[in-house]
Order: C-alpha cells, then sequence, then structure tokens
C-alpha cells in the first residue's frame, strides 16, 4: 500500500548529498526535461493531475500555465517552503532528507514557466533545513545545475534559498511574497492572482514544496504513471504525516485516496489498551472527523464529502483521553497569536473565541458560551482577509457538532472532566 517516490532514497547514506542522489537517478529528469520545450513541460504536469500538495489541490499545470508568456516582464517561480500548519510534518522531512529532490523539481518548473529566478521561501526556525537547502544548491551550482547556459541548452537559472522569520501567515502566498519583497507579511487582496501579478509586481508561480518535488519523477516516469496512482480527481502519491496517539508516528508515502484505517494499520494503530477518538484530515484549519469516519478515503473529494478538507494531509490522532475541547482551545490560541492584525474579524474574533473557549474550558460557561461560539465563528467564516480565520473556527464548529457532550460535561463537572496526565499529548 505504500508507494515512496519522493521517499524512495531517504533511507540511502547521505542521501542528501549530490553524489548520493544521483546514483539514484538525481536530475535525469533535468535532462530530460531540457530536451523538450518548456510548454511541453507544462503539458505533462498538467497531463499527470497532479494538485497542490499545499492543502488547497490546486491543479499544479494549469497554475503554471497561468503565466502570461506575452508579458515582457521577469517570470518568477517561489517555493512555499513555510511549513507552519499545526501537525504538517513533510515538507521539512523531505528538504532535510532529499533537497536534490526539490531543487531539480525548482529548475524544472522554472524552465516550464519561462523563469530565470526561484526563490525557496523556507521556514526560519528550521535552521538545519535551511542550512541543507543551502548547500544543495551549491552543489547544484558547482554540477552545471544552476547558473548560466545549464548543461549546455543556453538556460540561465538562479536559485535563492531565502529564511522567512517564523510566522504563520507567511505561509500564505501572497503573505509570503510581502516577506520576501522586505515587508511585514500580511496577505494582499486577490485577485490580482500572483500568476499575473506577483513577486515585485511580475508573473509569479508559487508552489508547494511537495508539488514541486512530484516533478522530476512526473518527468522521469510520464503522466500516465503518475496518474495511475490514486484517485480519478486526486491523483498520484502524496506525503501523509501521522502524530498524536498512533503506535508509530511519522511520514508515509502512499496513494490519494487511501483511508485512515488503511493507515494505522501501517503505522501499527492507535496506542496499545487506547481507542481513536477525533483526528484532524489536514491539519488544525480543517475540520474535526472522528472514528465514523475511518473509512472516507484521504482525497479532495472523499474528505469534502465528510464535512471538511484535505487540507495539508497532517493527520493528528487523538484517542480518548483528550479533551476535545482543551486541544481546541490550544488550537485557538495558536490562531490568535499568528493572526496578522490586518483584517478586524480575524484579529478580534481569534481574540474573543480563545476568551469564551478558556472560560469553557475552566467550567465556568454554559450553554449559551456554545451558541456564542458558533455565532463568532459564522461572523468570522468568509469574512476575513485570507484563510485563517476560516481555519481557526474549523476546530471549533466541528468539535461543537461531534462533541458537545464533552462541552456539556465541563459545566456539570465544574472544570474540565478529562486527566491531563492521561494524555502523552498535553501531559
Ligand atoms: C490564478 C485564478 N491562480 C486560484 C491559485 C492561487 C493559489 C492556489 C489555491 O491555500 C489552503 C487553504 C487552507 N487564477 C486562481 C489562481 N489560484 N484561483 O490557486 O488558491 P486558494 O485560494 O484555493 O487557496 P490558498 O489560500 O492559496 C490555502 C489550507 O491551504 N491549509 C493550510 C495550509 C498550510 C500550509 C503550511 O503550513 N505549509 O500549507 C490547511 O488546510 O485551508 O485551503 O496559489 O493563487 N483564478
Amino acid at each position: 500500500m505504500l508507494t515512496p517516490v519522493l521517499s524512495d532514497n531517504w533511507d540511502q547514506i547521505r542521501a542528501w548529498q549530490l553524489a548520493s542522489y544521483q546514483r539514484s537517478g538525481g536530475y535525469d529528469a533535468l535532462r530530460t526535461a531540457l530536451r523538450m520545450q518548456p510548454a511541453d513541460v507544462v503539458t505533462a504536469v498538467k497531463d499527470s493531475g497532479l494538485r497542490g500538495r499545499g492543502g488547497a489541490g490546486f491543479p499544479t499545470g494549469m497554475k503554471w500555465s497561468f503565466i502570461p508568456q506575452d508579458n515582457p516582464k521577469p517570470k518568477y517561480l517561489v517555493v512555499n517552503a513555510d511549513e507552519s500548519e499545526p501537525g504538517t510534518c513533510k515538507d521539512i522531512p523531505l528538504m532535510l532528507a532529499s533537497p536534490h529532490t526539490l531543487v531539480e523539481g525548482v529548475i524544472i518548473s522554472a524552465y516550464a514557466i519561462n523563469a530565470n529566478t526561484a526563490f525557496i521561501y523556507v521556514r526560519g526556525e528550521v535552521l538545519h533545513v535551511v542550512r541543507r537547502l543551502q548547500q544543495a544548491v551549491a552543489e547544484a551550482k558547482e554540477a552545471g545545475f544552476i547558473g548560466t547556459n545549464v548543461l549546455g541548452t543556453g538556460y540561465d537559472i538562479d536559485v535563492i534559498v531565502h529564511a522567512g522569520a517564523g510566522a504563520y501567515i507567511c505561509g500564505e502566498e501572497t503573505a509570503l511574497l510581502d516577506s520576501l519583497e522586505g515587508r511585514r507579511g500580511q496577505p494582499r487582496l486577490r485577485p490580482p492572482f500572483p500568476a499575473v501579478a506577483g513577486l515585485y509586481g511580475c508573473p509569479t508561480v508559487i508552489n508547494n514544496v511537495e508539488s514541486i518535488a512530484s516533478v522530476p519523477s512526473i518527468i522521469n516516469n510520464g503522466a500516465d504513471w503518475f496518474g495511475s496512482m490514486g484517485t480519478e480527481k486526486s491523483k498520484g502519491p502524496t506525503i501523509y504525516s501521522l502524530s498524536g496517539h498512533v503506535t508509530r508516528p511519522g511520514q508515509y508515502e502512499a496513494p490519494m485516496g487511501i483511508t485512515l484505517r488503511q493507515l494505522l494499520d501501517l503505522a501499527g494503530g492507535i496506542r496499545e489498551g487506547h481507542e481513536l477518538k477525533f483526528w484532524t484530515p489536514g491539519g488544525s484549519s480543517t475540520p474535526l472527523l472522528t472514528a465514523d469516519h475511518l473509512d472516507i478515503p484521504l482525497d479532495y473529494e472523499g474528505v469534502s464529502g465528510a464535512g471538511s478538507l484535505l487540507g495539508t494531509k497532517a493527520l493528528q490522532i487523538f484517542d480518548e483521553t483528550v479533551c476535545p475541547v482543551r486541544a481546541t482551545l490550544r488550537w485557538t490560541e495558536f490562531y490568535k497569536h499568528e493572526s496578522c492584525g490586518k483584517c478586524t474579524p480575524c484579529r478580534e474574533g481569534t481574540w474573543w473565541l480563545v476568551q469564551i473557549l478558556e472560560r469553557l474550558e475552566a467550567g465556568q460557561g454554559d450553554e449559551s458560551d456554545l451558541e456564542k461560539l458558533l455565532d463568532l465563528s459564522d461572523n468570522i467564516t468568509g469574512r476575513s482577509f485570507c484563510a485563517l480565520a476560516d481555519g481557526a473556527t474549523a476546530p471549533i464548529t466541528s468539535s461543537i457538532q461531534h462533541f458537545k457532550d464533552d462541552y456539556l460535561a465541563h459545566f456539570t463537572n465544574g472544570g474540565c472532566p478529562f486527566d491531563p496526565m492521561a494524555s502523552t499529548v498535553f501531559a
């Protein structure tokens, strides 16, 4: 059931070094791509059905085709390596284990859209990843894969690794662009989308690390091979990160459309003696699901059919020892802290949500507070500048939907009825 493609070489000795990467066929895809017309590379990615792996699932090849090639301005490729969604841990392991997979994907993708400069915007806290990427870029330059006249083809490309300063909002594509331009990272109004007016007002493709890293395998093996894995509308292999109360947490690369039940089988199940209570399909910005949803296909269609979103495929698993109110409060504190403050519904709304949840968790609220939470969430969703505030309301509305009795138990108990020491997540 596992389909290691991106993670195939992670166990190799010094997999992060160029010599090791080339021993497993590294940079063959670049040679192939440079013999193709850029438009044919775009077509191959379109035909593969690859959809953005950063959360939204937008078709990657289609995004590339939005770049207006008749626009005389420079074109840019920007990789969103600001992985910060709670529970998400797939891009950082990928960049650490095999940075050249990303670097090769960057060069091919930049070539496809006729960009001569590419940026990798990486989360600043992960200094070890920043260094590893810088080392990989230096090795690729030394080998002639980056620079002027790449492999004698006349194509020029510069790749710049840029470390962010550790703000969740800078993972939002337009805030990332502001940050890259040297300003405070705050989301821009869309449209215009970055494909038309992005970095320095120029046409820009922004893709997630995993999306770009998938490109060499598509060029090597073909669009049909990629599309043979996954489901009709959500194709290919992908990296799921499992964390929390699971026997063997970690990254599992499997086809789109696998179920949590199947992934748990691979990961040794829920920790011994316990049972699943709730889980997130794509980080805390996606509505919580329960044991009733173990068999839904983990693809964009299956998860949305169950009332949630696939997001970043960050499966956070919680057993019956975890208080859903406490977990929701913890996530909401995160969104309040990370709100950039640009728009009122998010800045003020997340503050109020935390106040009410703190009261409830302490057993000091009453049932009308649940209505207040739902009303506030309703007034925030769809009324803020970017997806951060929508994400903030997801655990609240879904935890009230699935675990109202646990909320009510806080009033009758006069405090949280769960023992925090029983949970390895919050202990
Ligand atoms: C040109 C159009 N381009 C859309 C582009 C747009 C963007 C992409 C998706 O993602 C998601 C959210 C969170 N012309 C276009 C166009 N585009 N229409 O397509 O756009 P959109 O608006 O659907 O989503 P988004 O706001 O860019 C955010 C989810 O991610 N999420 C958070 C993830 C966090 C991380 C992280 O920490 N690394 O990924 C979790 O679920 O809910 O759905 O490029 O420009 N007409």
